[in-house]
């Protein structure tokens, strides 16, 4: 559905790339209508752009439901498209059982924690099942002619593997959740790596503290930021670093770049904190500006440029 529609659309079309909502109801509400969205019959239109979302509009934030009756109804009518984010993925995989009856997401303390408020604002099983039923329709990227979007991460090898357990729109196939949720796959690292951006092991000996003092031996990877830069830049390496001095060791691949001549690219997930938002690259843009840790809801306005441009972004 979705790549048919754009095949035909305008070259000209404009897209209002919205970022991680989290729950949050009203600065949505506030952002759409400040982006020019008017309420129709229930559902927010906009007579020459078309809203597409990140992602995440679930967990945390205080208002999930009205999240997705706002954002449900644009997107089933086709004014809005959005991409699936880690936590949709976590909550299909939450809800469904494996061969053995086990859900394929332990409902562990941790897990049931991160997902309680979503839990409670759904509390019969009936109504959880339709929006888990919702969230399997929605997309792992979008690709058009001119601009590519998901969730935190584009990464050429990854998107292959994904491509065979998608179906002709870009859906996780119902019966791949299962390996999608099996840590040996290949499934399982390219849904990571698409939904949660990438990591990398740190060479022998190498490690920090992350904020909850858990001791790491994989980094996160700025994958917008090119290879031959400081590893400083490139990685997220926390506090208290061991065998600093290893790290010069260190060869990064290809596939943690973002080809600077590629396709513009919008994610989200990344909990931007800038006053100001503004491009990671002239061909990449990050829509998280942490909402729901007292950030900012922010959009990006594309209108057609190749080289992406601080001045697009509406808060
Ligand atoms: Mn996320």
């Amino acid at each position: 559905m979705y790549r048919k529609e754009l095949t035909n659309s305008t070259p000209n079309k404009r897209y209002d790339i919205i970022g991680d909502i989290h729950g949050h109801a009203d600065a949505l509400e506030k952002l759409l209508e400040k982006l020019g969205y008017k309420k129709y019959q229930g559902v927010y239109k906009h007579v020459t752009n078309k809203a597409i979302f990140l992602g995440d509009f679930i967990d945390r934030g205080p208002n999930q439901r009205r999240v997705l009756d706002l954002v449900m109804p644009m997107v089933n009518q086709g004014y809005a498209m959005s991409v699936m984010g880690n936590h949709e993925f976590n909550a299909i995989s939450y809800a469904t059982l494996d061969q053995a009856g086990q859900p394929l997401r332990k409902h562990s303390v941790k897990n049931n924690k991160q997902h309680s408020a979503f839990l409670e604002a759904y509390p019969l099983a009936e109504e959880r099942q339709v929006i888990i039923d919702w969230f399997k329709t929605l997309p792992l990227y979008i690709e058009t002619e001119s601009i590519r979007v998901v969730h935190a991460n584009w990464n050429d090898r990854a998107i292959q593997i994904l491509d065979k357990y998608l179906d002709n729109n870009q859906r996780l196939k119902d019966d791949a959740y299962d390996r999608a949720s099996a840590k040996e796959s290949e499934l399982y690292h390219a849904v990571e790596t698409v939904l949660k951006g990438p990591e990398v092991s740190l060479p022998g000996g190498v490690s920090f503290s992350d904020n909850d003092g858990i001791v790491r031996t994989k980094a996160r990877v700025n994958w917008w930021v090119p290879n031959e830069s400081l590893l400083e830049e490139k990685l997220q390496l926390g506090s208290e670093l061991k065998n600093a001095q290893n790290l010069k060791t260190m060869a990064l691949d290809d596939g943690v770049n973002y080809d600077s001549k590629a396709k513009p690219l919008f994610v989200g997930h990344y909990w931007l904190k800038d006053q100001i938002p503004k491009p990671l690259s002239g061909n990449s843009v990050c829509v998280d500006y942490s909402i729901a840790k007292s950030g900012k809801l922010v959009a990006y306005q594309w209108q057609g440029e190749e080289v992406l441009n601080e001045s697009q972004f509406v808060w």
